[in-house]
């Protein structure tokens, strides 16, 4: 618990990020004080009247106290930016074994699936103690997705995917709010996070209907929209197979080498002519306005699923 705002520090950042807001609230408190001190007495010994001397400065002040309480405080200075700033970068190294849950926020509800397809409204229940990574995307305007309890908040823009991790130090139901005025109905927006035992999470998952997973819909996208007229094995046209490409550094007709990653496959879909891949021609055409973000994600998530495969 929090102690001066009871708000539940419920996860490993939340205890990070509460440590660096005492520490800079005892430091500005220090420096009040020192500051209200000096004010009240220098204003009570040089008052009007009064008799202490107001004559030139006395050289007391040498060359090396000066030097040192201005490197002193450099130190300080610079001891706080690399606190801060730690917390927030490892806040971006995500742990290879989180758990990848999936969220997509709209007007005006955050609908969030799990890696075996079960989906929620409103609501995510994870597991205590494993890292959780959350990966977001918006179906119509900006939303920000903010558990006051986990310090977390993340803005969540349409036609990008944000991405989030936190460890859960602590079971119990933690209010989920969008904190980005995204119209009539924002304050409604609403969620719970429902931090559960571990055992508890598995039981809870097996109750759920299965639903399709990303990756089978993504499958079946992949037949309706009429990539695998080009992409199958069994394809005329000359277009790169997808499978083993999930992960793999790609070669690009004016000579870059990009990692095959979340944003590649983004942009393969929706700017094909931005990024050809050596050896073929720009054919392909933009599926920008076609799909939306929750059909990338599962067609990303199908040419994953298809690299995995591949790789066993
Ligand atoms: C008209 C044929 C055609 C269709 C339809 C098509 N593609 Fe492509 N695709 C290509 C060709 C050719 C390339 C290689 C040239 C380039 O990078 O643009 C390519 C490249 C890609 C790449 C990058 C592959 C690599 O090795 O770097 C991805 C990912 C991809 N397509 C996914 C898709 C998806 C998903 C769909 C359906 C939504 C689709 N494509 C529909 C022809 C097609
Ligand atoms: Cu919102």
């Amino acid at each position: 618990m929090n102690p001066i705002f009871s708000l539940p520090e419920a996860t490993t950042h939340a205890e990070h990020v509460d440590h660096i807001f005492y520490g800079l609230l005892v430091l500005s408190g220090l420096t009040m004080l020192v500051v209200f001190a000096l004010i009240i007495t220098l204003a009570i010994r040089y008052r009007r009247g009064s008799g202490a001397k107001r004559g030139p400065l006395p050289e007391i002040v040498s060359r090396e106290f000066e030097i040192g309480w201005t490197m002193a405080t450099l130190f300080l200075f610079a001891f706080l930016f690399w606190w801060a700033a730690s917390a927030d970068l490892s806040s971006l190294e995500v742990p290879a074994n989180a758990l990848e849950i999936h969220v997509v926020a709209k007007q005006w509800m955050w609908k969030t699936q799990h890696p075996n397809g079960a989906r929620e409204i409103n609501a995510l229940h994870i597991p205590v103690d494993k890292p959780v990574r959350l990966v977001m995307t918006s179906q119509d305007v900006i939303h920000s997705f903010f558990v006051p309890a986990f310090r977390v908040k993340q803005d969540v823009v349409p036609g990008r995917e944000a991405e989030i991790w936190f460890q859960a130090t602590k079971t119990g139901v933690f209010p989920l709010l969008c904190a980005e005025y995204c119209g009539t109905d924002h304050s409604m927006m609403r969620g719970r996070i429902i931090v559960m035992r571990q055992e508890d999470y598995a039981d809870w998952l097996t109750q759920q209907p299965e639903g399709d997973d990303l990756a089978h819909v993504g499958a079946k996208l992949f037949v309706e929209r009429g990539c695998s007229g080009c992409h199958a094995d069994a394809s005329k046209v000359h277009a790169p197979k997808l499978a083993g490409l999930y992960g793999r550094s790609v070669q690009l007709s004016d000579g870059r080498q990009v990692k095959a990653d979340d944003r590649y496959i983004r942009d393969s879909i929706l700017q094909p002519k931005r990024d050809i891949t050596a050896g073929y021609e720009p054919v392909m055409p933009s599926y920008a306005g076609l799909l939306d973000d929750g059909e990338i994600q599962s067609l990303t998530a199908y040419i994953r699923s298809q690299t995995e495969k591949a790789n066993d």
